[in-house]
């Protein structure tokens, strides 16, 4: 049986109509508590990725731009999940410009690195896009990724933004394995006075078929599909992604418009093997990359862009609402070089 879920009729009044406020950069809650004041999601994702910073940032303050240098930042690129083709490429462009530039310090070395991992990141910034191409309704988003990932929390946390940005939002609990998952979605709706298409079981195909027959006869702008997590080589459940891909496109135009892979920012070079398996499997349009306010160590954004580059719509730097922001080359290189 379908479920339809409402919070309550007035828990959107806190959404603003202010059109200023539809850029999906990182909002205040107005209702959070101030236990202790909030610190910006830069702030949060340097000291996430204080480990790589710090090792980085050590060899930089050598007097000597030597050969014993080269060789050190090559070993941290790695150690920092950059993985071999965007540290030989790193490391190969930074010698060269060490040499046309003449640099001798480390401090000069050190902003070249900057430039260049900008330079490497850069085609992966990417704004998703929340209207279709051809005007209609709904754009409809397929949430994939391994179990833990942070699916289910991106997917709470950008119903917050899209709200923000006067975007009405319907869920879809496609996750139709484990009850806890269909639930975990509809605690996220209820913060955010979101609907949610939820059935007890069955197949995720049809909840999320439903789902986008639901939104486009109730005229939602957007609608984002939660899926079980699955590893890549857990071939019957790829395909079953497949299947549901296949469904969505039969419901909707076009559908699904986009379709995300959430990777944990912590999985080092397997993320590599994640973004190729799901892209394979789906013919992925971008990806969200969490938990990078933890123990992650950052490169693994090299990584992508230089072997599997696909855009990097928003990182994740929490677990709060508010901690979702979207991908900056430039930020980003910042916070890795501290
Ligand atoms: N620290 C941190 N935790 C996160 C982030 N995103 C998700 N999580 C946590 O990761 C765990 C798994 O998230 P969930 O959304 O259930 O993963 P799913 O299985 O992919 O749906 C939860 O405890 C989340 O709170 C993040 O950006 N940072
Ligand atoms: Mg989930």
């Amino acid at each position: 049986m379908l479920k339809f879920w409402k919070k309550s009729p007035t828990a959107d009044s806190d959404v603003p109509a202010d059109p200023a406020r539809a850029s999906l950069a990182v909002t205040t809650p107005p209702a959070e508590p101030a236990a202790e004041p909030k610190r910006s999601w830069l702030d949060r994702l340097k000291t996430g990725l204080k480990k790589t910073s710090s090792s980085l940032t050590g060899l930089f303050l050598r007097i000597q731009v030597d050969e014993s240098l080269f060789e050190e930042l090559e070993d941290a690129l790695l150690l920092a999940d950059c993985g071999v083709e965007a540290t030989h490429w790193l490391i190969t462009e930074l010698r060269a410009r060490a040499k046309s530039k003449q640099i001798e310090d480390g401090a000069q070395l050190k902003a070249e690195l900057a430039e260049l991992i900008v330079t490497l990141l850069t085609p992966l910034e990417k704004t998703l896009p929340l209207v279709r191409v051809d005007g209609a309704k709904p754009l409809v988003m397929l949430i994939a990724g391994v179990n833990g990932a942070g699916k289910t929390t991106s997917i709470g946390k950008l119903a917050k933004h899209f709200q923000l940005a006067d975007k009405r939002v319907l869920l879809a609990a496609g996750d139709t394995f484990r009850a806890a998952a269909r639930e975990q979605l509809m605690v996220w709706g209820e913060r955010n006075g979101v609907q949610v298409i939820a059935q007890e079981g069955g197949d995720p195909a049809a909840v999320i078929f439903d789902a986008v027959a639901s939104a486009r006869a109730r005229g939602f702008d957007l609608l984002m599909a939660d899926t079980a997590g699955r590893l890549p080589t857990q071939l019957h459940l790829m395909e079953e992604l497949k299947k549901i891909r296949r469904v969505i496109a039969k419901g909707e135009e076009g559908a699904p418009h986009e379709t995300l892979l959430v990777i944990d920012g912590n999985t080092g070079q397997n993320a590599l093997a994640q973004v190729r398996a799901f892209d394979g499997a789906l013919g992925l349009t971008g990806l969200i990359v969490t938990k990078l306010d933890g123990t992650a160590k950052g490169g693994v954004l090299c990584a992508i862009a230089r072997t599997c580059p696909v855009p990097v719509y928003f990182i994740g730097v929490g677990e709060g609402l508010d901690d979702l922001a979207p991908f900056n080359a430039r930020e980003f290189a910042s916070a890795l070089l501290g």
